[in-house]
């Protein structure tokens, strides 16, 4: 199968054949044709597919009103004991509270609440602990007056019903609904946006030998299923949002190869997210490898700044106000807006 990259532009000066990247304000009038096996051919948008055309052209439905055309900021919540970054800390429900809250005085779009971590070599959680760690949270932020849109970090349906019951209004599901038989039926009834990761094996093992002939094919490939199966289970196709799974059953050259390649998911038709932040490799590139994880924010922002500029529509991030701080420069710089 042929996939086309556009190759994403922000210069202000545009060419007659200049088309919307995804409906937004980057644009492309060259695409890179690739076939597995093949070296990569730049060819003029204008011999690209029709079909194809649309899909990397449409404007997409918006996840969080307040990122206006901008990529929206989901500042990440663990309510866990565990997780690679923010194990421990937002543990205890009051302290996950103020910490919501503090992400949305950071500028934070979307938050994410996440009851089991999904590292590498975790373990899974029961349904009840993860239902009991994650919907007072939502409960309690949104009795405390925070509007903005909330999702759950979830592979189990019961676990993503509680919250939706508590207030949630996005799904983030790491399998891509391939955990829990009961995720596409409760996405599709309630009517919500779903996020389908890539992710190869399970986060038990999924690091243990990660293997791909083509990492950007398969990737594509799977996502092209994985929405495919969400639209045969009723799910609209403007309410799903795709994502390449940075660090899911992948090793560093397999996340820099997608990362190279991450306009090539615009052909989906649905928005990017793009989840890197404080992940291994950045700590490995950055010479902070063995360092707390929070010492990889500076790597984590040239990884944000990169996926503004490849046109990904969400931005899963740790460090919300640097990173909101890093793209109003951005955006200001490349693309003259200010914030
Ligand atoms: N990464 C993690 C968890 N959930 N969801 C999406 N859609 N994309 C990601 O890249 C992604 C995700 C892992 O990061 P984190 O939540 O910080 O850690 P942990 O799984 O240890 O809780």
């Amino acid at each position: 199968m042929i996939l086309f990259r556009p190759i994403p532009m922000t210069d202000g000066a545009r060419t007659g054949a200049a088309l919307p990247l995804a409906g937004g304000p980057l644009w492309f009038d060259r695409v890179e044709a690739m076939e597995t096996g093949r070296p990569g051919a730049v060819i003029p948008a204008s011999d690209v597919p029709g079909p194809v055309i649309l899909h990397l052209t449409s404007p997409r439905a918006t996840l969080a009103p307040g990122a206006g055309d901008g990529p929206a900021i989901m500042g990440i919540l663990n309510v866990t004991p565990d997780s690679f970054s923010d194990g421990g800390r937002f543990a205890d429900p009051s302290a996950a509270v103020a910490g919501g809250r503090a992400l949305v005085s950071a500028g934070a779009h979307i938050l994410d609440i996440g009851g089991e971590s999904t590292r590498p070599g975790a373990t899974p959680v029961p349904e009840a602990e993860e239902v009991a760690r994650t919907a007072p949270v939502i409960a309690a932020l949104r009795a405390g007056g925070i509007a903005l849109p909330v999702s759950i970090d979830t592979r189990k349906a019961r676990v993503a019903v509680a919250a939706l019951e508590a207030g949630a209004t996005i799904l983030n599901d790491v399998s891509a609904l391939r955990f829990d038989p009961g995720m596409a039926r409760a996405t599709a009834s309630a009517g919500v946006p779903v996020v389908l990761m890539h992710a190869q094996g399970e986060p038990q093992t999924m690091q243990a030998a990660p293997r791909y002939d083509d990492v950007v094919a398969e990737v594509y490939a799977f996502l092209a299923a994985a929405i495919e199966t969400a639209l045969a289970a009723g799910i609209a196709r403007d309410r799903i949002v795709v994502d390449p799974g940075i660090g899911f059953g992948k090793t560093m050259a397999h996340n820099l190869t997608l990362l190279r390649h991450l306009a090539v998911f615009h052909g989906l038709g649905c928005p990017i997210l793009l989840g890197a932040s404080r992940k291994r490799f950045i700590g490995t590139l950055s010479g902070e490898a063995e360092a707390e994880a929070d010492r990889r924010m500076p790597g984590s922002l040239a990884v944000a700044l990169h996926g503004a500029s490849q046109g990904v529509q969400v931005l899963r991030v740790h460090d919300v106000a640097e990173t909101r701080a890093a793209l109003a420069l951005w955006r200001a710089a490349y693309l003259g807006r200010s914030p």
